[in-house]
Formats: structure tokens, sequence, C-alpha cells
């Protein structure tokens, strides 16, 4: 099957790009212009015509890229026209009409890439990453990881792993020979190496998956305090009503925001207080659970008011800042209890002490995204597997510990299996061969 599609964005633009993949994509080009094929990657003016009519659909670029050394491996061209809706159309309606041609799925250009082994898993999540990336962290995190940093360290571990996995193996099938003392420390020191490397990984913070998904605000606080005009300052725009009718916001309302390059998204909730109508008490379990898995709350209270519940109190920790709204009612100084915690005064209606806040946010985000070269789980997915490699390792541990080494190699195998997943390499075949270079078993 070939497969083509728009590869640029759509809607008018001064060129786009249409990409075709597949076997008959030497027929494809030679239908549409009439001519033999250009020279391999070289960029070659053409006339694009109606497969049937011959009618002149647009003049271009056309670029001829053989298999295997293109994307996805296949045979691949790529064809620059005008970025008009009308010269696209025309275009897919021509190649659509040729036996063996469909419009491509999302994302099936690298998907193809990776099944014919021209890219890893991680390589090919970068790209999408890197194509949906909104703010520099993110284009800086995308970039790092499609450059195979993180595919190396994987397979650094998965390497040492195998080799562990070659010793029990032998041993399986040489049951009568000892493993000698220097194999079985070799053992030891991998496992712990790779132990505590992937341990490290994991305690990452989330760093990398906030970066990707961005970072999570929650507005919370009682009804009226002004959380909705904070996230509409914040934002600068209506993305929440405000009305001084308490209880107006039941929903949660999220908007993704650019802080210093930082992804943020924040949310508005439903004010706090006791309800007795069914949707505002539904709308308040939301703000608690959103309150649950924000990084950061910004707890809004009013300065004239600033009654503390216990749920309030319960939301000001380490990972809150109190925003104390309404400077500009204030007739007296505030009150002294809360003087002494740590706040932000601010008025949103004069726009008084907003650079303030915004620069306390600032500083937790970067405390929260120290940016180390380590981070290298982007991905619940990677998350996973990880934590199911480490489970495995030490079931291993404990069974090779009591000599049970056919259920014992069936726990490194699984480990393995796990941290190859992560990249996309689940290959038997290099297990057999990391035994033979390894053993000399003839001898
Ligand atoms: N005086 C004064 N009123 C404000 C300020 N911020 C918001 N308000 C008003 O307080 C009322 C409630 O605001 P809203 O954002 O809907 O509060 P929410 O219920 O916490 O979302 C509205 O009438 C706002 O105009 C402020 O800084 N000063
Ligand atoms: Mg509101």
């Amino acid at each position: 099957m070939t497969i083509f599609a728009l590869s640029t964005g759509p809607g008018t633009s001064g060129i786009a790009v249409v990409r075709i993949s597949g076997p008959d994509t030497e027929k494809i080009i030679k239908l549409l212009t009439l001519k033999n094929l250009p020279k391999p990657r070289k960029a070659t003016l053409r006339k694009f015509n109606k497969i049937n009519t011959s009618e002149l659909i647009d003049e271009g670029i056309l670029l001829w890229f053989p298999g295997p050394e293109s994307y996805t491996g296949e045979d691949m061209a790529e064809i620059h026209v005008h970025g008009s809706k009308a010269v696209i159309e025309s275009l897919h309606s021509s190649i659509i009409n040729i036996e063996n041609c469909r419009l491509a799925e999302p994302g099936e250009f690298t998907k193809l890439a990776f099944l014919n082994g021209k890219i890893n898993l991680l390589k090919a999540e970068s790209i999408a990453d890197l194509i949906s990336s909104e703010t520099e962290i993110q284009r800086q995190q995308a970039i790092k990881i499609m450059n195979g940093k993180s595919a190396d360290q994987f397979n650094f571990l998965r390497e040492k792993l195998l080799k562990i996995l070659s010793h029990v193996e032998a041993k399986i099938d040489f049951p009568d020979e000892d493993l000698p003392n220097n194999i079985l420390d070799e053992i030891k020191n991998s496992l712990d190496e790779v132990i505590n490397n992937i341990k490290k990984i994991l305690n990452d913070q989330k760093v990398g998956e906030r970066i990707r998904e961005g970072f999570k605000i929650a507005i919370l606080g009682p009804t009226n305090a002004g959380k909705s005009s904070l996230i509409n300052h914040l934002s600068n725009r209506d993305v929440a009503i405000v009305s001084e009718i308490a209880g107006t916001t039941r929903d949660v309302i999220e908007t993704h925001l650019n802080i210093d390059g930082y992804p943020v998204i924040i949310s508005d909730t439903a004010g706090i207080r006791d309800s007795k109508d069914e949707i505002e008490k539904k709308g308040i379990k939301l703000t608690l659970d959103r309150a649950e898995e924000a990084d950061l709350k910004l707890v809004v209270v009013d300065a004239k008011s600033p009654h503390f519940t216990d749920v309030l109190k319960g939301l000001l920790d380490e990972n809150a800042i109190l925003v104390i709204n309404k400077s500009d009612l204030l007739e007296k100084d505030i009150n002294p209890e809360i003087k002494k915690t740590n706040h932000v005064l601010i008025s949103i209606k004069e726009n008084k002490n907003i650079e303030e806040l915004i620069l306390k946010i600032k500083n937790n985000l970067k405390n929260k995204f120290f940016t180390s070269d380590d981070i290298l789980i982007t991905r619940e997915r990677h998350r996973q597997h990880l934590q199911q490699c480490l489970d495995h390792l030490k079931n291993f541990n404990q069974k090779k510990e009591i000599e049970d080494f056919d259920k014992a190699a069936e726990d490194l195998r699984l480990a393995t299996r796990h941290l190859g997943m992560i990249v996309g390499k689940v290959d038997v075949e290099e297990i057999l061969g990391s035994i033979f270079n390894d053993f000399c078993i003839g001898k």
C-alpha cells in the first residue's frame, strides 16, 4: 500500500508539501509529471498534472527519495506546490484514484519509520513532542530525546541485563558447572548498578512529564475571592465568568500559559464553601481533586474577610502560595495573624502587586523544573516500564539467592523486556547473540 498526505499545516500558505511513501511512489510521480524520475534527493522543478486529463494542476518542486534511504525506509517523494486549498484538493483527488493508494493515518509516516527500523520508539515519540512543542523548554526536551540521549542510556542498562542473563542462562544449560566467582561478582555489581540507575531515573520529580504536559497550577479558595478574575488576568482573556454572585464557577476551567518558557496549565475552580446545591457540591469535589493533583496551588482569599476554614488551612502546604486579593478594599492593615504567614497581597481590580505574584510563581516553577541533564522520562509509559523492570529485578535478586535459577532467569527476561519496550526493542535473538559472544561453550 502506498500512502500520501499533506504534511504542512492546513489552510492557505506560500508552499504546501505533500508526502508519498510506498512501493507505488515511482508510478505516482510518473503519472503526475509524465516524465521520468528526477535524480534522488535533488530538488527538481516539475509540472504536476491531473492524472486522467493531463490538465496542469500546479508547478513546483519534486524530491525523490528512493528507499531505504528515506524517512520511512520505503520509496518516498515530496511534492512542493503552492499552498492553496484547491491545489491540494486537486492533487489529492488525482493520487487517491491510483490503485493501492490511500490517505495516510495520523503519524503513519513516523510509524513506518519505526517499523522499518529507521528510528526507535523514543525518537518517534520525541518527534511528536517536537511538533507539538509550544514553549522553548518543551522544544529543548524533545530535541534532547530525539538526539538519542535517553535511548543510549536505556540501551546501556539493557545491555547490562542481557549480559547477566547470558550468564544465568549458561548456568541453566550447564547446571553442573559452577559460575566462577568473578562472574558472580560481575552479576552482583552490574545488577546493583542497573537498579541504582533506574531508581535515580524514577526519582525525577516527574520533571520530564511536567515539561511535556505542562506544570499544573490550581487556583483555589472561597467563593467571591477573585479566583476567576485572577485566571482571566493571568491569561489576558476572559476564560472564566467573573461575577459578584457567589458560586458562579462550578466546573473546572483550564487554560494553557507560557510563563518564561515554562508550559503551565492553570485551572480556575469552584469556590469552596458549604453548599446545599448538588451541582455546586460536585464542582467543589472537582476543586478538591484538582488541589490534590496540582503542582502549585494559588489559594486566593478576600483581604477584608480572610476566613481560614479547615479546608483552606489544609490546602496551605509547601506547594501553595497564599494570595490575598482586593487590597483596594482594605482600610487598615491586614490582620496581624495573616501578616506573619508567607503571602502576596494583591488587587486584581487595581492591578497592584500582580508582578510580585508572578515572580513568586516563576520562582516556584524554576525550583520544580530543575533542568538537570538526567531527565529521561517524559511519559507515564516510560515510568511504568521502568517500575516493572525494577520490580522484576528485585524478584530476580531474591530467587537468585535461593539458587532458583530457572525462575530467576524468567524475572530477568521480563525486566529486560520492559526496558526494551521503552525504546521499542524486544528481540530474543539478541540474547542468543550475547550468549555466544561471551561464552566459549565448546570449551
Ligand atoms: N474590589 C475588588 N473587587 C474584586 C477584585 N478582584 C475581583 N473582584 C470582584 O469580586 C467579585 C468576585 O470575583 P470572581 O473573580 O468572580 O471571584 P471567584 O468567585 O473567586 O471566582 C467580582 O465582582 C469581581 O469583580 C479586587 O481586586 N478588588
Ligand atoms: Mg469563580
